[in-house]
């Protein structure tokens, strides 16, 4: 019997699955590197984690590894039930409550490494979390696709840590009573950009479909409906969706240096999101707050069928 020692936590609504022993021995090296063995080499490992029977479309796991630098906290990988995600704003945020939850970390400033480059946390007094994310950029404006059924749909490319499709507007308002005819517009414009073998600047799939409308509380600046790469939406509002979002308003000149967006989710939840400038990089800083909803061990029996996970 195998035993992988996870904290379940969820971040403004969206879960995550924190692997802090028993997984894979990914060897050393960039995390980058470690991510390709990980997919390579012991894919069933993610599969078993995230999917039913021990989990949910709607869960993100979080694989901490060793870091590659001594100065860095740890280091992290991030996937699915679909695949592996580059950066995740609400899983770094459940990370870093998980680590303080376990005492391994205290309140201050900690350096975490994930495939797309490193990340710079702040656990605040008072518990809630701040990222600074990697760089981001729009790559792409005005790009449009014809989906069908809907007709034509405008929109912007841009990277937050993930790649995502951003436009305006919805066939419907953006609730959670909306969330089957979302899914299925947000599918659908998807499925356009991949006919259109529409990608990111690096010829990466764009695997995030972000559509924004109205919010529902003044003091926000708008509402998200955010598809995840396996069809699921992400209950918070997306820490590198509104990283993306951020890069398209800069671009636009609708948002400026050290200005703060606050982005509502799906469930309403916020995460404010800074617009700051490192250099001649962007690099938002994403704030929001996790809770623990569970500690313990998954088991693994070797003579389980469905050992493995089952994907629907
Ligand atoms: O918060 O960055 C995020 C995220 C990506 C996918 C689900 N959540």
């Amino acid at each position: 019997m195998q035993r992988v020692h996870v904290v379940d936590s969820h971040t403004a609504g969206e879960p995550t699955r924190v692997v802090l022993s028993g997984g894979p021995d990914l060897g050393t090296g960039s995390i980058e590197h470690r991510l390709l063995r990980f997919r390579e080499l012991h894919d069933e490992f993610r599969r078993s984690v995230v999917q039913e029977p021990r989990g949910s479309g709607a869960v993100v796991g979080a694989l901490v590894v060793p870091p590659d630098r001594p100065k860095s906290t740890a280091g992290v990988i991030f996937f699915n039930n679909a695949g592996y995600l580059g950066m995740c704003g609400h899983g770094t945020i459940g990370l870093v409550a998980t680590l303080a939850h376990t005492g391994q970390i205290r309140p201050g400033r900690h350096t975490i490494e994930t495939p797309v480059g490193t990340v710079e946390a702040e656990l605040h007094a008072v518990g809630d979390v701040s990222v600074r994310n990697v760089a981001c950029r729009r790559t792409r404006t005005g790009v449009e696709v014809e989906v069908p059924g809907y007709g034509p749909v405008v929109g912007d490319i841009a990277w937050g840590g993930n790649w995502f499709f951003l436009s305006e507007g919805a066939p419907c308002d953006l609730t959670l009573a909306n969330v089957e005819p979302l899914t299925a517009y947000t599918k659908a414009i998807r499925a356009a950009l991949d006919w259109g073998r529409i990608t990111g600047s690096d010829g990466a799939t764009v695997d995030h479909i972000e559509i924004s409308g109205p919010p529902a509380r003044a003091e926000n600046q708008s509402r998200n409906f955010v598809l995840c790469p396996g069809g699921e939406y992400d209950r918070s509002p997306c820490g590198t969706g509104t990283s993306a979002k951020v890069a398209c308003l800069m671009a636009d000149g609708r948002l400026r240096d050290g200005q703060v967006w606050r982005q509502e989710g799906i469930l309403g939840t916020v995460f404010e999101v800074r617009a700051d400038r490192v250099g001649d990089e962007l690099r938002p800083r994403i704030r929001g707050s996790a809770y623990i909803t569970g500690e313990g061990d998954l088991l693994f029996d070797s003579r389980d069928p469905f050992v493995e996970g089952v994907a629907p």
